[in-house]
């Protein structure tokens, strides 16, 4: 079944020079890029992305690290996207993710853990709405 699913470069992957790393692995998996661009999420923006959170005691630094510099917002599209894209990045917690993953490959901390990918059909189509317009998604 064809799919879409969204994609956030956080900050320390921007920042480390990850971009390539995760986009060539992803490409290779057989995935199609549709859209991407390079901004720096608002607090606003951030609230809405994690709102389930709200309340946890790590939300204000999960706002903090994903407000601290710029992002790589991506919509990407394959068979069953948002379990391969899932699979791909590995476990939420980096010290737990399985090597070969992006988050086991190259992280270890939990809240600033290099990448997010929407969880279910449900999250894609909440959270792409936040930051893309279905004019750029449709070119
Ligand atoms: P994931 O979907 O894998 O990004 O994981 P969650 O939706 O459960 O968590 C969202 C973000 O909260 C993750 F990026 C990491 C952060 N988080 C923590 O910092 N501590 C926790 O105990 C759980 C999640």
């Amino acid at each position: 079944m064809q799919e879409r699913t969204f994609v956030i470069l956080k900050p320390s992957c921007v920042n480390r020079g990850l971009m390539g790393e995760v986009i060539a692995r992803f490409e290779r998996k057989g995935l199609r890029l549709v859209q991407a661009k390079v901004k720096r999420v608002t607090e606003e923006e951030a609230k809405r992305l994690y709102s389930v959170h709200e309340g946890k005691p790590f939300f204000n630094d999960l706002i903090r690290v994903i407000t601290s510099s710029r992002v790589m917002l991506m919509v990407w599209e394959g068979r069953d996207a948002v379990a391969v894209v899932r699979k791909l990045i590995g476990a939420t917690d980096p010290v737990k993710a399985e090597p070969g993953t992006i988050r086991g490959d190259y992280g270890l901390d939990i809240t600033d853990n290099l990448i997010h990918a929407s969880d279910s059909r449900e999250s894609y189509e909440r959270e792409h709405r936040i930051f893309f317009t279905e004019e750029e998604l449709n070119q």
